[in-house]
Parts: C-alpha cells; structure tokens; sequence
C-alpha cells in the first residue's frame, strides 16, 4: 500500500477552512507559510501525507472548500527610459483555488 503526499497551495483566506476539514476526516497535516512568486504575497502549502486510496478524498475536501478569486496586482513596467520613472498599473489575476502536487513517497517514518 504506498504512500503519497499531497502539497496543495491556498489561499491563506482557505487555510483554517481546509485545515479543519480535513482533521475532521483525520488526515493529518502541516501547513507551511509561503509566498507566491508571481504575486508575492502570502499563501499557504498543506502537506498532507496519506495513503494512496485516500488521496481522492482529500483532494475532493480541498476542491469543495478553495475557491477561485480575482486579485488586483499593481505591478511596476520601467518605463522606455530606464533612467527615469516607473509606471505602475493594475492587472487582475484570477488565483486559483487551489495548486496541488501529488507525489510519490519512498518512505515514511513516523517515530
Ligand atoms: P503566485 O505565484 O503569487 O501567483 C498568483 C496568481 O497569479 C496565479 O494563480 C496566476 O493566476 C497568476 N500568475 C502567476 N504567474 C503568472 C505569470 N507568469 N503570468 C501571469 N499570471 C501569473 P494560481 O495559478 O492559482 O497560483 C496560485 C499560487 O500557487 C501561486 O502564487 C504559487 O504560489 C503557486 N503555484 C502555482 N503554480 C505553481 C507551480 N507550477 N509551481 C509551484 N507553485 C505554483
């Protein structure tokens, strides 16, 4: 029976939400801060190991729960003269709800 390991990246708005859920259902998680590169602001990465025949059930709580938004993202463009001013303007993102990776795991020890 093998093992995976879920990284999904959400919305810090999403964390508790998707954190409580799943305890709930008893996966057990952890949850990194971390930032987006693109946006650079904060989100959250679950790692959430489980056995392979649960992995379905844990992507469907973090579906059901993380919902995409849209961001406004001022972002900076030097303008055709290097030297002299930036131009900032806002851009709108649409963020996932969630990005999820599901990998392999070799070994798990549990001390
Ligand atoms: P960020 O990198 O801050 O990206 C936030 C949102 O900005 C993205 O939402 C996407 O809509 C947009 N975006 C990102 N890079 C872009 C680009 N080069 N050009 C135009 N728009 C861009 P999501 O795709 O839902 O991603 C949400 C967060 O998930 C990301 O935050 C990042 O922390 C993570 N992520 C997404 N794809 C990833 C990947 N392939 N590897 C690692 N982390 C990833």
């Amino acid at each position: 029976m093998g093992m995976k390991m879920i990284f999904a990246i959400v919305q810090d708005e999403d964390k508790n939400k998707v954190n409580n859920a799943l305890m709930e259902k008893g996966f057990r998680t952890t949850r990194l801060s971390t930032s987006g590169g693109f946006l650079r602001v904060g989100n959250t990465t679950m790692m959430i190991g489980v056995e392979e025949e649960r992995v379905q059930e844990a992507l469907d709580i973090i579906s059901a729960i993380c919902k995409p938004r849209k961001q406004m993202v001022t972002a900076t463009s030097p303008s055709l003269d290097a030297a002299s001013f930036t131009i900032p303007y806002p851009v709108e993102v649409t963020v996932g709800g969630a990005t999820i990776f599901v990998i392999d795991v070799e070994q798990f020890i549990h001390l």
